[in-house]
């Protein structure tokens, strides 16, 4: 049976107001065992998608790393790409990142052009995402990586304004990223205020390490939720929260 495209389940779950979860790994990360036990639970805990990626690898591991992926199970690979270095047809999609809360022109614009041929030749479903950095207590790597300033924790405006231009620009996935490891999450007032002023599917990611978390960031308005550290960490601790997000 042919895989449905990334674009419809995302969208298809928002339209139906159905809470989708995504398990992070970074390639860097597991080993083949490791991966194998990764991927049972992410499919016996209800995981939807599969993001793969890192904002800094230190090894040439990511064609292992879908591959692996790919033989133990069937939920779709998304690449969740720290650089153009991360690109791979074993994914079925690519979050094609724009990071609009910084200044940075190579983030905004110069890496896209650098990717943009070899994703025009291959076979991933590019998905057109603006990729919101957030403050979240600690300088994570992603911060750090991107040379940029993230949006201040509690300027919710800031978000709102940022997130309506990105959906002018016509991007059309807007991803809030405390980045992984990051000492709280986003804050579920910052993306009610995200949610009220743009229609299309919010993704949120970093920080969450319990369901009750991430219930409420769902709750707030996140259509997919990242769980990254705890994945990796406690895979067995995604039934539970898949059970809160998928029961919203
Ligand atoms: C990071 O959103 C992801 O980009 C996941 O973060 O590893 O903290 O869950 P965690």
């Amino acid at each position: 049976m042919e895989m449905p495209k990334v674009s419809h389940i995302i969208d298809g779950a928002r339209e139906r107001n159905k809470k989708l979860l995504a398990v992070l790994i970074d390639p860097d990360k597991p080993t083949y065992a490791e991966l194998e036990k990764l991927c049972g639970q992410a499919v016996q805990s209800g995981a939807d998608l599969i993001f793969v990626g890192g904002s800094l690898l230190s090894s040439d591991s990511l064609e292992n790393c879908l591959s692996g992926i790919r033989a133990n199970c069937t939920i779709p690979i998304i690449l969740f790409p720290g650089s153009v270095l991360q690109i791979s047809d074993k994914a079925d999609g690519i979050l094609f990142l724009s990071l609009i809360s910084g200044r940075n022109p190579d983030l905004l614009i110069g890496n896209q052009v650098i990717a943009a041929p070899y994703l025009k030749s291959s076979k991933l479903e590019v998905l057109p995402t603006a990729y919101m950095l957030v403050d979240c207590g600690n300088t994570t790597t992603a911060i750090y990586m991107s040379n940029s300033t993230p949006l201040p924790y509690d300027k919710p405006d800031i978000a709102a304004c940022t997130a309506i231009a990105g959906e002018y620009l016509g991007l059309r996935y807007f991803y809030m990223d405390g980045g992984s490891g990051a000492r709280k999450t986003v804050d579920p007032t910052m993306i009610k205020a995200v949610r009220k002023s743009i229609e299309r599917p919010i993704i949120v990611g970093g920080g969450i390490r319990d369901a009750a978390s991430a219930r409420k960031i769902a709750e707030a308005g996140a259509d997919v939720i990242v769980v990254g550290n705890l994945f990796e960490k406690e895979p067995e601790a995604m039934g539970e929260i898949a059970k809160a997000i998928h029961e919203i």
